[in-house]
């Protein structure tokens, strides 16, 4: 089946956002807020297994502040937080912290050139989305995308298969016509339950997650003048970046 679209994950995969973009977001609204919360770096590692702000919130409530007595609107209370993180994190973007991760702006030039079509599929909500995309690639990138799946548009968000199940059916597209570009192993879950072969660019964060599935596993997509490292037992006929002839060479293997 021919390749016809690329389908990416935004956070980590994109750009390296979690450790200085959520996750200050994050602490900077709980100062904000009165809380006594800071999650500093090897802690957010560990809350990045729950997928999603929110949950992530609930999550570090439940597991690790048993001496929290949670408001009797505890749910509106995460929703407020999770508001203001949103502001911050944005706020964060929109002076240029953070910077798109090697070989993404390149890949998504050459894929464009070629008429290879555009989604996202994430967990993050819209706006962070929308926001990184201004400030690394320019005004128009959003509409680079034909479908932005994020967020809250499905119910359960990864490793749930959802959100690439949803961006499939917009586009009209089987999984086997695709390929998928995530950083962590709720990804990789996600992106395979749905059916998809997967690229994997760890991160800091996922570098010891568990691959096994992925097409090929890299360090980063690379440049020509900046390569990248293969760290799965991947065939890539001395190919030192990823690029649309590579990807359709993974996307080829049984
Ligand atoms: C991204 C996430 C998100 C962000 C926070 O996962 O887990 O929750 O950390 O985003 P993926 P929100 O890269 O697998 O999509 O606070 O907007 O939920
Ligand atoms: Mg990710």
């Amino acid at each position: 089946m021919a390749l016809k679209a690329l389908l990416f994950d935004v956070d980590g995969t994109l750009a390296d956002t979690e450790r200085d973009g959520h996750r200050v977001a994050f602490n900077r609204t709980f100062a904000e807020a009165g809380l006594d919360w800071h999650w500093d770096v090897p802690l957010y590692g560990k809350l990045l297994t729950v997928a999603g702000g929110r949950e992530r919130l609930r999550h570090y409530v439940d597991h690790y502040r048993p001496d929290y007595v949670k408001p009797p609107d505890f749910e509106a209370q995460i929703e407020r937080l999770h508001a203001v993180k949103t502001e911050h994190y944005t706020a964060l973007l929109s002076r240029g912290g953070i910077s798109l991760r090697p070989g993404v702006s390149r890949l998504l030039s050459e894929a464009r050139a070629q008429g290879i079509r555009l989604a996202l599929a994430t967990t993050t909500t819209e706006a962070n989305v929308s926001a990184l995309l201004q400030h690394t690639l320019g005004a128009d990138a959003e509409s680079w995308f034909e479908v932005v799946g994020a967020g809250d548009v499905v119910a359960a968000k990864k490793p749930a298969p959802d959100i690439y199940n949803y961006v499939l059916k917009k586009m009209q597209l089987t999984a086997s016509q695709c390929m998928a570009f995530e950083d962590s192993e709720n990804g990789l879950r996600a992106a395979r339950a749905a059916g998809l072969k997967t690229v994997i660019t760890v991160t800091d964060y996922t570098k010891a997650h568990d691959f096994s599935g992925a097409a090929i596993v890299l360090d980063h997509f690379g440049e020509p003048d900046r390569p990248f490292k293969v760290l799965s037992q991947t065939n890539v006929d001395g190919a030192s970046f990823l690029d649309l002839a590579l990807i359709r060479q993974l996307h080829a293997d049984p």
